[in-house]
């Protein structure tokens, strides 16, 4: 068989997205007959010799300091955009105006301005046959994949209710210090953006609906942190105690809305959500459910291989049912082990990086694009200009 092409990747950033993007276009074609061969050309950081180290452990072929370096060299094709939110419109528009495709992380930006000019860049960019996506990497798991799946062959007849937790807990103590995902010009929001705009691409993308108006309410809990390390000019970690210098935090520690859904076919859904760092007990429970009128989907990320589902053609005690979902029939499974071993958090992001390149290789966008990211961008925009007026209706 003649060797694939290579993709030679140029990553921006290199911390935990950094580190899960690394391991997936290493791995995805390992695991995956791929049109073209991901190579790991160069990673971009501005410390020199922390991005040698991350290029050392995470397999890079070469380093650079400056994002810009990646989008002027010509042996890179692709730009894969690791940074917080604050950096993402200015890589972006600039790697897609110099022919390069862009794998973006989510949220897609910290504004729906910069959201509209990068889908706009994407879209013009497109007419070249460049390829550009964002990086909500959950549609990738397999039980959350299955669901659509499962929706889609109207399993579940009509949607009604839609309802959406993204829960975690690591905020859960007033002295955890200040990070940039505190602090707005950075981040763009908390637990909205974060955690949130997550729950908003899974429950849209599944249902097939998308949202049109929300009701919402924000809160931060704790107004300050101390200021930790690198934060406070210090080498290490900053005095963590009572008396060390704090930070305002600038964004949503915790998010809840109501939403309504445009129906796709049929009468739009009406869902709830909520998105936290409080929850204390709860590490990464990303979970989704869905009532229709011939059955329900539920999900749950702390127990990601099983997708629960109630028929309500069987008899009506049979309950829901847990579809361990580890079959080779299963989306992405059978690339993996034998039925019933199970995958991972990580796996999400090695299918991202199958369904990118296949779809590069076949000279088509992949799912989901800026455009859809945008959609997802404008009901964070919304959730915030609701908050902002007493819960008010607000339209997407
Ligand atoms: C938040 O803790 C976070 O790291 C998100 O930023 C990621 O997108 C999600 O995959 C895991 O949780």
């Amino acid at each position: 068989m003649t060797p694939a092409q290579p993709l030679r990747v140029g990553m921006v950033g290199y911390a935990f997205m950094g580190a899960a993007h690394s391991h997936a276009w290493r791995t995805a074609p390992r695991f995956f007959d791929l049109p073209l061969q991901p190579q790991l050309t160069a990673v971009a950081g501005r410390n020199a010799d922390a991005a040698k180290a991350a290029a050392d452990k995470l397999g890079w072929d070469s380093v650079e300091t400056d994002w810009r370096r990646l989008i002027e060299r010509d042996d890179i094709d692709l730009i894969d955009i690791c940074t917080p939110g604050d950096t993402h419109a200015e890589i972006a528009i600039a790697a897609l105006e110099a022919g390069k495709h862009v794998l973006c992380e989510k949220p897609l930006a910290n504004s729906v301005e910069e959201a509209e000019r990068m889908t706009l860049a994407a879209e013009a960019a497109a007419k070249q046959g460049v390829v550009s996506m964002c990086g909500f990497s959950y549609r990738r798991t397999p039980a959350l994949a299955l669901a659509k799946r499962f929706v889609e062959q109207g399993r579940l007849g009509e949607i009604r209710h839609i309802r959406a937790q993204y829960l975690q807990d690591w905020l859960s103590d007033a002295n955890a210090p200040m990070t940039w995902r505190l602090d707005k010009s950075k981040s763009g929001s908390g637990s909205l953006g974060d955690i949130g705009a997550h729950s908003i691409d899974a429950a849209q993308w599944v249902a097939g609906q998308s949202i049109t108006g929300v009701s919402a309410l924000l809160e931060t809990f704790v107004p300050e942190r101390p200021l930790a390390g690198d934060l406070v000019g210090l080498g290490g970690h900053g005095d963590l105690s009572g008396d060390a210098p704090r930070g305002k935090v600038t964004v949503d520690d915790a998010a809840i809305f109501s939403a309504k859904f445009d129906g796709g076919a049929s009468a739009g859904a009406i869902g709830v959500f909520e998105a936290t760092r409080y929850a204390l007990g709860r590490k990464n429970a990303m979970r989704l459910e869905l009532n229709g009128t011939k059955g329900s989907l539920a999900f749950d990320f702390e127990d990601m291989n099983v997708l629960s589902f109630y028929d309500a053609a069987e008899s009506p005690d049979a309950g829901f049912r847990k579809i361990f979902v580890t079959e080779p029939e299963h989306p992405y499974v059978g690339n993996w082990w034998p039925t019933g071993h199970g995958l991972g958090y990580e796996h999400g992001f090695t299918h991202q990086v199958v369904d990118l390149v296949t779809a590069i290789g076949e000279g088509r966008q992949p799912e989901p694009s800026f455009a859809d990211a945008l959609q997802v961008q404008r009901v964070l925009a919304a959730v915030e200009a609701s908050a902002a007026n007493s819960s008010q209706w607000q339209k997407v």
